[in-house]
């Protein structure tokens, strides 16, 4: 590409989801272009429109904290925000911030080079952009890029195929249709209760069942609202101090300190709290030790065996092969009493599983089905996706993909070495969705941005991480997973949802406050892993 049409930025921010709206607006004084495959702000919010798509946090928590007016003035219609919402709600922020004119949509990164004698990166899009800017913040998501299993035959199927993910936007007819629906995760949990309300019949392609506990969305009460706006500043410095960035009731016992008739009661409560995630902290060890978390699986397996009438499907849907909340812990509204449906039946596909599509249908390795529309819910190239699909060179010409084929390294889950002034939002080891991810995006965008206008003050052009450093982060995510029972389920959080995908955990599970003082402490020290020039 000639000279000529190379524009120039300082940053360019890949993502308008909504930490890469933040990016936006906190460096705003800078020359910023935002690049953006969809057509919309939002990122997940604007991708993920399938029916009955929900945040799973509290929406007075999972919201923007930056600006003291706008967390005063919007107004959450529910605790648990729709998607309809959460994406009325980036687009406020957009036109409210006047984000909209630093982004280009429908716009996606396809490639990016890093030039060491200018200390600049080549930054190519799909559209035959050309940018040349002095850092790159990659707020590209953890769940961006589709997982699609390669199942043959798709061409094939006569009937209309989709991924929760890439919904239409104008939504899809099921009436009188048979609906196929493969992946039971927490996407797949929050759609099938909607569509068997509404399809003639729905035949479920379950895997591995997960756990779910109701949700207890309802109408946000004023009261409430009134409340957390009264202490915004408070709350939002507390969330931080939590582990997962997000409020909720942390319990000081462990199960063996509980009698069975506490150990009863607290988890009765905990299902009852209305509170997402509650059951995991029913006690002090339920992610620490496998006994307490056993407790808590024993006690869903009862509720999934007094909800669901027939016994087969009930014994089906219970988990019996990983610890509760080593996959995410979904949270529902009405999914396991979808199974009393007579247009409901539940297919295992563990032991037999989908071999093709078929001109009518699905085939397993066992039988036929026959369906009119097939719904695929399965998940994401989670995490490391959306940068293994952008052709990244750094230094010496050496490749991300080269550099993380074995698994994801980085640098406190902001850089890699060997690729100079680029920074990841959410990043492989990082807390990611362990932790509210509005909030601590926006905490991230912040450390990531003082970095960069410390740079500015003191006229340097190149920051990078250390190998050494890269390796003694990757010694603290093992070390911290190790202690959590994460490990012992194959999930999205440890790349084992993808055949083949390598690497080992990519979530950093030590808890936000201790995430938050390696980032701070290794700026304090001198820029402790960071090489500056
Ligand atoms: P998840 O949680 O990764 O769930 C994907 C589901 O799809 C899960 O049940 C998978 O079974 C299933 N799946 C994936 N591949 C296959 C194949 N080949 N055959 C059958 N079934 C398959 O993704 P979600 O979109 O539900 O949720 C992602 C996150 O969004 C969630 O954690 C929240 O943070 C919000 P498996 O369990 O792998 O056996």
């Amino acid at each position: 590409m000639s000279n000529k049409n190379v524009e120039h930025a300082d940053i360019v921010i890949i993502g308008a989801g909504f930490s890469g709206m933040y990016a936006i607006h906190r460096l705003r004084n800078y020359k910023v272009v935002c690049l953006e495959s969809g057509a919309g702000v939002g990122g997940t919010w604007y991708w993920n429109r399938y029916p009955g798509a929900r945040v799973d946090i509290q929406s007075v928590e999972y919201s923007y904290g930056f600006d003291e007016k706008l967390q005063q003035e919007w107004h959450w219609p529910e605790y648990f925000s729709a998607q309809p919402d959460l994406e009325r709600y980036a687009n406020h922020v957009a036109d409210r911030f006047d984000l909209r004119e630093h982004i280009r949509f429908s716009n996606p990164v396809k490639s990016m080079q890093f030039d060491e004698v200018e200390n600049r990166w080549h930054v190519y899009t799909d559209n035959g952009d050309h940018l040349l800017c002095r850092y790159v913040i990659a707020a590209t998501g953890s769940l961006t890029a589709p997982n699609m299993p390669p199942w043959p035959g798709r061409d094939r199927f006569k009937g209309d195929i989709y991924h929760t993910a890439r919904w239409p936007a104008q939504g899809v007819d099921f009436a009188g249709k048979r609906v196929g629906f493969i992946g039971t995760g927490s996407t797949g949990i929050q759609a099938m209760p909607i569509i068997a309300e509404q399809a003639q019949e729905l035949v479920v392609f379950q895997r591995t069942p997960a756990f779910c506990m109701p949700s207890g969305n309802r109408p946000l009460d004023q009261a409430y609202e009134q409340d957390w706006k009264a202490n915004y500043e408070d709350r939002r410095r507390q969330m931080l101090q939590t582990y997962g960035a997000s409020i909720i009731e942390y319990p000081t016992a462990t199960a063996a300190e509980c009698s069975p008739e506490q150990q009863a009661e607290i988890l009765e409560q905990a299902w009852n709290s209305k509170s997402s995630f509650q059951l995991l902290f029913a006690f002090r060890d339920v992610m620490t030790n496998a006994a307490a978390n056993e407790l808590v699986c024993e006690f869903v397996r009862d509720k999934i065996r007094s909800i669901v009438k027939n016994p087969e499907t009930a014994t089906s849907l219970c988990p019996t092969t990983y610890p509760i909340g080593g996959k995410r812990l979904c949270i529902g509204n009405g999914y396991y009493d979808m199974y009393n449906r007579d247009n409901v039946t539940l297919v295992d596909v563990k032991e037999s599983p989908i071999a093709e599509f078929t001109e009518s249908g699905l085939r397993t390795l066992s039988a036929d089905y026959d369906l009119d529309v097939i719904i695929t819910a399965t998940g994401f190239d989670a995490v490391t996706g959306a940068m293994s699909r952008i052709d990244i060179q750094g230094s010496n010409k050496s490749t991300l993909t080269d550099k993380w084929a074995e698994g994801p390294t980085t640098y406190l889950g902001a850089m890699v070495s060997g690729f100079p002034n680029m920074f990841m939002i959410h990043g492989p080891s990082t807390p990611a969705a362990q932790a509210q991810m509005i909030t601590t995006g926006e905490w991230q965008v912040n450390w990531t941005a003082d970095i960069i206008d410390r740079m500015e003050h003191e006229g340097l052009v190149h920051i990078d991480a250390t190998e050494q450093a890269e390796q003694q982060w990757a010694e603290e995510v093992d070390m911290v997973s190790e202690q959590s029972l994460h490990k012992f389920a194959d999930s999205w959080y440890n790349g084992k949802n993808i055949e083949g995908k390598k690497g080992g955990f990519m979530i950093y599970v030590g808890g936000f406050p201790r995430f938050a003082e390696l980032c701070d402490s290794a700026v304090a020290n001198g820029y402790e892993g960071f090489i500056r020039k």
